[in-house]
């Protein structure tokens, strides 16, 4: 994928203020500090388009990024940060069921994963939530590099198996620090906006 273009776009707190021009989305979740700044820089080759941040738990909007005039990445709030309050949690809750349930450009759903971790509860509840919502979805285990390559498998398969991920969901090494898995998940992106 060469990328012409990539710009910031909006922070969306309410649906209304959500794009209208029906590019289709790609969305992110997973926790905060999991890497997805990370990711989306990784993807559009920026340095800091997309903020990644000491600050996990800052972003409570939709982060709405658009690439090449072609898709929009839309990077949700980070979940699991302690010092939210449980009114915000409960609020981002309502946020992200909401466009799950009814964002009609949505076309791919990614889940990031720390390749180091099993997947949280968090995690857990997120992939039920897209299940049942029905969305398509890719499993992105990232920071690859943060353990050694001869153990990636055997963690690939406890996050798989701990998440119980669908045998149609596809499962992508990654790593933003190295560049593991981006041309791949590119691919994947583009066959999901292809249909
Ligand atoms: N080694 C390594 N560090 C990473 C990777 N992805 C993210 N990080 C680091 O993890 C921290 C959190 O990343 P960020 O993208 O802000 O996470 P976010 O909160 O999910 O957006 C930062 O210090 C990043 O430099 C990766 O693939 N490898
Ligand atoms: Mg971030």
């Amino acid at each position: 994928m060469k990328i012409t273009q990539a710009e910031f776009v909006i922070s969306a707190v309410k649906p209304h203020q959500y794009p209208e021009d029906a590019l289709p989305e790609i969305a992110l979740a997973g926790r905060s500090n999991v890497g997805k700044s990370s990711l989306i820089n990784k993807l559009i080759l920026r340095k800091n388009l997309a903020r990644t941040s000491s600050q996990p738990g800052k972003t409570q909007q939709l982060n709405y990024y658009r690439v090449n005039d072609q898709v929009y990445l839309v990077d949700f709030p980070g979940y699991g940060y302690a010092k939210v309050s449980k009114t915000q949690r409960v609020l981002f809750g309502e946020m992200i069921e909401r466009y799950l349930q009814g964002r009609e450009p949505l076309k791919l759903q990614l889940l990031i994963i720390d390749i180091r971790h099993e997947p949280s509860e968090q995690d857990q509840q997120m992939y039920k939530w897209l299940k049942h919502y029905e969305i398509p979805t890719c499993v992105v285990v990232t920071k690859a590099d943060k353990i050694p390559k001869s153990k990636w498998d055997k963690h690939i398969k406890m996050v798989k198996k701990t998440l119980e991920v669908d045998p149609r969901d596809s499962v992508v090494l990654f790593s933003s620090e190295l560049g593991i898995g981006r041309e791949q998940l590119w691919d994947i992106i583009n066959e999901a906006i292809a249909t």
